[in-house]
């Protein structure tokens, strides 16, 4: 199956990469670059040296069979995208070219104008391209649980049945999100629905939760095949973070109350997630939407499972309720259904002490390279 993916030089685009490539699927990647550009402009380094992309390809075409071809450019150039899509004719459209950070778009006007035009017209561009010249093939986009936001109802898997006046529909469930960039993939959405209604093209929708981790199958191969791994404010999501800091000693910077209640799930089930998805496509004219999660925890919760379980190899680890540089509920109602998956058969891998032991073990060996100036919060996402 010839399959594209898009953002390839990304924390999960470059796993994905390489698994689909040992599925034997004919994978083509693309990728801009705008990420690397952003650490240098808000000055963070991943934690690790992470090669460049062509030389990641390079290395995995000569110790594989299954190769990966690269394509450099921006998917904002239609005419580039529409090359792409008219030379390949791919099947399987895996899209995660978007900017992922949602501190950086709450950072200043012109952060959150970016987010929005990269990510918004980057998908519209993807949708008339695989309008004129793959329709039947599937799209699988990365949406966020944080689309949501925290709604005090359950929170369904992308549509809602509704009764209003005596009468029924099934619509979008409705989102209240908490950024620029969360709000840049309800945009997303509701275009993706909106096309695969009018036009008749096919997509699943990952509404995906926060992603922790560091290793797959793959990119545990070779130093040259590690993946990008985060902590700073801007890139670093909270599990990666707070592992980071326990291996400094410093405090674990949990944000306010630390009653903010989210869905996580290990990098390695990212992959058999979108693995699963692209092995049970839509319908022609068919949205579906898949919650992408497998465990929900309060930032207090993630915090403490940390503290209990390092305390099993004698470290103390302190806790920080730092004042919240984020406008965001903290303590609130949180009930997600990820049902769609555990029926696909998902077997999760848990966040539990073993993981957190082995997690911290493996950070620890960076030890000397964490740039301890980037961990403390500075972006306020004020009202
Ligand atoms: N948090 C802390 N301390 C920290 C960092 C974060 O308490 O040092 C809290 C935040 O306030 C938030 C929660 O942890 O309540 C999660 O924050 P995060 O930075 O790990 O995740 P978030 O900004 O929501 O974004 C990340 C990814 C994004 C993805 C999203 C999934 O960067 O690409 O879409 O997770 S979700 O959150 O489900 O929308």
């Amino acid at each position: 199956m010839k399959t594209l993916i898009l953002g390839g030089d990304g924390y999960l685009g470059w796993p994905t990469c390489m698994y689909f490539a040992n599925l034997g699927h004919e994978v083509y990647t693309v990728d801009n670059f705008c990420k690397r550009q952003i650490e240098l402009e808000v000055g963070v380094t991943p934690l690790n040296k992470v090669f460049t992309l062509q030389e990641r390809i390079d290395f995995w075409n000569k110790n594989s069979n299954n190769k990966i071809e690269l394509f450099t450019g921006d998917i904002l150039n239609h005419k580039f995208l529409y090359e792409i899509l008219e030379k390949i004719k791919p099947e399987n459209i895996i899209h995660y070219a978007e900017q992922p950070s949602a501190p950086y778009s709450m950072a200043d006007r012109q952060k959150a104008y970016f987010t929005q035009s990269n990510n918004v017209l980057g998908n519209l561009n993807l949708l008339f391209a695989m309008k004129k010249y793959c329709k039947d093939a599937h799209l699988i986009k990365l949406g966020t649980m944080g689309e949501y936001g925290t709604p005090n109802i359950d929170i369904e898997e992308g549509w809602l049945d509704i009764e209003h006046k005596g009468r029924k529909e099934k619509i979008l469930y409705p989102k209240k999100p908490n950024s620029f960039y969360h709000l840049s993939k309800v945009h997303d959405t509701n275009n993706i629905e909106f096309c695969c209604r009018n036009w008749g093209l096919k997509s699943t929708d990952l509404n995906q939760g926060v992603v922790y981790g560091f290793h797959t199958k793959e990119t545990m191969l070779d130093e040259k095949l590690q993946t990008s791994f985060h902590y700073d404010e801007v890139f670093g999501t909270v599990i990666n973070r707070f592992i980071t800091q326990a291996v400094l000693g410093k405090n674990l910077t949990v944000y306010g109350k630390g009653g903010q209640q989210r869905g996580y799930l290990n990098i390695m089930d990212t992959l058999n997630c979108v693995r699963m998805a692209s092995e049970n496509p839509p319908d022609a004219g068919e949205f579906n939407i898949f919650n992408q999660f497998t465990e929900t925890f309060t930032v207090s919760d993630i915090a403490f499972k940390i503290q209990k379980a390092l305390d099993k190899i004698n470290l103390k680890i302190k806790i920080d309720n730092l004042k919240n540089p984020r406008n965001e509920l903290e303590e609130h109602y949180y009930n997600p259904s990820n049902d769609k998956f555990i029926k696909l058969g998902l077997k999760p891998h848990l966040f539990n002490d073993e993981l957190i032991i082995s997690f911290y073990k493996f950070v620890k060996n960076y030890e000397n390279v964490i740039n301890k100036n980037i961990i403390d919060p500075k972006i306020s996402w004020s009202k």
